[in-house]
């Protein structure tokens, strides 16, 4: 039985594929939050000591360690620039040959939702966020040529039990198709750099994913089921850029509101 790392394990995604992958693969889990499991190590991907660490001897690497969303430039920074960076040479000085990196829609959220991309687009990400997922691919690509190593690069959606709204129709992806998708990348021999999305079989998809489907990729699910019950409860559309792009509102000149960031404490009052 292959010995698979998941980093940011305790992430939503991470608990999906916890669930899922289990019995199939020997995991060992990772984060920076605790978690009680007997297979979990506390590590923080930031230090490249503790990437070597995480990364001996495992068979491959799911990398979902990081910032999930927008955020501050340095969050950004030290998570998924420095901590990518960290895992994928940590890997590559531990005899690691094999990582999978769940990039994200967000590296190319500014196409337009009336365009079908496909795996070969120019990148456009739209968000910070999107550019470290960017470095990822790019990191990825210079690890496969330069060190033989095998990469898969996953751009993914939205991963729940359902989707959430409009937009997430057309990107959602579910946790069984998820684990379909991530048993490729772990098993599939000869993969050398691919890039794929990581989305069920939407009827209102926006990418060709004949990448993932040339590798064996057969999604199970499609948001169709869901879409008269997300369309009902959808809010009138008042961000016309949101609306026109991929990556709604990460596509904005607002800010995303971080969920993670800390609040700002109101001001007192000067008496
Ligand atoms: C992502 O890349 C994020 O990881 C996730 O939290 C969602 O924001 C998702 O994209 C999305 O676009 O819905």
């Amino acid at each position: 039985m292959k010995t698979v790392l998941i980093t940011g394990a305790t992430g939503d995604v991470g608990q999906h594929l916890t669930r899922e992958l289990a019995g199939k693969y020997k995991l060992r889990l990772s984060d920076k939050r605790p978690l009680k499991a007997k297979n979990f190590i506390k590590a923080d991907i930031s230090k490249m000591a503790d990437a070597l660490r995480i990364t001996k001897g495992v068979d491959a690497i799911i990398h979902l360690g990081g910032y999930s969303v927008e955020g501050p430039w340095e969050g950004i920074l030290q998570a998924n620039i420095i901590g990518c960076y960290n895992v994928f040479e940590a890997a590559r000085r531990n005899g690691v040959k094999r990582i999978l990196f769940p990039t994200s829609n967000h590296a190319v959220g500014f196409y337009r939702r009336d365009q079908t991309i496909d795996h070969r687009v120019y990148i456009k990400p739209d968000s910070r966020y999107g550019v470290s997922k960017v470095f990822g691919e790019a990191l990825g690509s210079l690890y496969a040529d330069k060190y033989g190593m095998e990469m898969f690069m996953m751009r993914i959606g939205n991963v729940g039990p359902r989707p959430l709204d409009k937009r997430r129709l057309s990107i959602w992806f579910s946790p069984r198709d998820l684990a379909q998708l991530v048993s490729i990348g772990i098993d599939k021999p000869g993969i050398k750099f691919e890039i794929v999305y990581g989305i069920s079989n939407n009827k209102r998809r926006w990418y060709d994913n004949s990448n993932a489907e040339r590798l064996g990729y057969r999604p199970q699910d499609d948001s169709e089921t869901f879409a008269q019950e997300i369309l009902a409860a959808e809010k009138p559309v008042t961000d016309p850029i949101a609306e026109l792009h991929q990556g709604g509102i990460f596509c904005t000149a607002e800010d995303v509101p971080n969920p993670a960031a800390p609040q700002k404490k109101a001001k007192k009052k000067q008496k």
